[in-house]
């Protein structure tokens, strides 16, 4: 089962689990969703992976695919003789709700046609902060899963860096996912404005890829002018890694242009003073120790914050 919808709320995930548990599917969300109500105390649906390898092993036991406010799934590049739908060839393609239906009634349907049994949600572990300085994902993550405000709003936008931030983050303190949904990167900051003002009360924590966030930088200045609460983590890696990654995928050998093309780093972009020159308060981690620290700092400003986090 592939769930998708817009939003997809806490008991949607709850419906899709009972049902996963009385027919014995294997359940996982769409690679995109525009907005996922999760965290503790909530069933930690896992996404379809990004990666064409990956996303294939997922679903290569499949028989049967069902979708469910979802379309089939892709690969995101024309990779040459890898195909383009993600599930196996002799596997039934069957769909429960299109993405314009109401996904959360068909979910609640079929769980109670089935008489599934509620099932509990697993205990909720306690998130530790990272016990050594150096900066990677997991341990990046370990920070954002223990200090997460409670309420908080993610904005995804973190491209490469952030591949398994959804998956490592299930047991955070409750808070929704929002997320580039396609392949036009920059929604990420002004996303972050748009959910700051729809949600006051709400701390907003952005992840933000370098390259993508050079697309629509001036959102900074309106996150200082309507002075909004939101958290952005720069990952700065001066660099468009995902292209990098996907020339390989399609088997291009890039020459010294191309490569100079993927490069952010000359001149290198300095993060804390675009921030402050925005307006925007701001500070630079360069190891995980200081990373908890800023991120629990930022958290508790009642208006913007930028950690620019240097990253490989
Ligand atoms: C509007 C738009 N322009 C260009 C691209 C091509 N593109 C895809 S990913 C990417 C770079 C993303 O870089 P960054 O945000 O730094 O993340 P990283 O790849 O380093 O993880 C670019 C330029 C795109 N997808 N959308």
């Amino acid at each position: 089962m592939i769930l998708g919808g817009s939003p997809i709320r806490a008991a949607m995930i709850t419906d899709a689990y009972r049902i996963a548990a009385a027919t014995g599917a294997k359940l996982l969300a769409a690679p995109f969703n525009a907005r996922v109500e999760r965290g503790r105390g909530r069933h930690p649906i896992p996404r379809l992976p990004y990666g064409i390898d990956q996303a294939m092993a997922a679903l290569a036991d499949a028989r049967h695919v069902v979708l469910i406010g979802t379309a089939p799934p892709v690969a995101p590049f024309a990779y040459p003789g890898k195909p383009g739908y993600l599930f196996p060839k002799d596997s039934s393609l069957h769909v429960l709700a299109r993405p314009e239906q109401d996904v959360g009634d068909a979910l609640a349907r079929l769980a109670d046609v089935l008489s599934a049994p509620n099932i509990d949600c697993p205990k909720p572990q306690t998130a530790e902060l990272p016990t050594r300085g150096e900066i990677t994902p997991q341990s990046i993550a370990q920070s954002l899963a223990a200090l997460m405000p409670e309420g908080a709003i993610v904005v995804d936008e973190s491209v490469s860096f952030g591949r398994t931030f959804f998956n490592d983050l299930a047991g955070a303190a409750p808070h929704d996912w929002l997320q580039i949904t396609g392949a036009s990167i920059g929604c990420g900051l002004p996303m972050a404005t748009g959910a700051a003002l729809a949600a006051p009360d709400r701390r907003i924590v952005a992840l933000q890829g370098d390259g993508s966030a050079m697309y629509t930088v001036q959102a900074l200045w309106t996150h200082a002018r309507e002075r909004l609460p939101i958290t952005t983590v720069l990952l700065s890696n001066r660099r468009y890694a995902i292209l990098l990654n996907e020339l390989t995928n399609v088997g291009a050998n890039p020459g010294r242009v191309a490569l100079d093309m993927m490069s952010l780093g000359d001149p290198a972009i300095g993060w804390v003073k675009i921030a402050e020159g925005m307006g925007v308060e701001a500070a630079r981690a360069t190891t995980a120790t200081e990373f908890t620290d800023l991120f629990a700092r930022a958290n508790k400003s009642t208006g913007p914050f930028v950690i620019e986090l240097a990253i490989e």
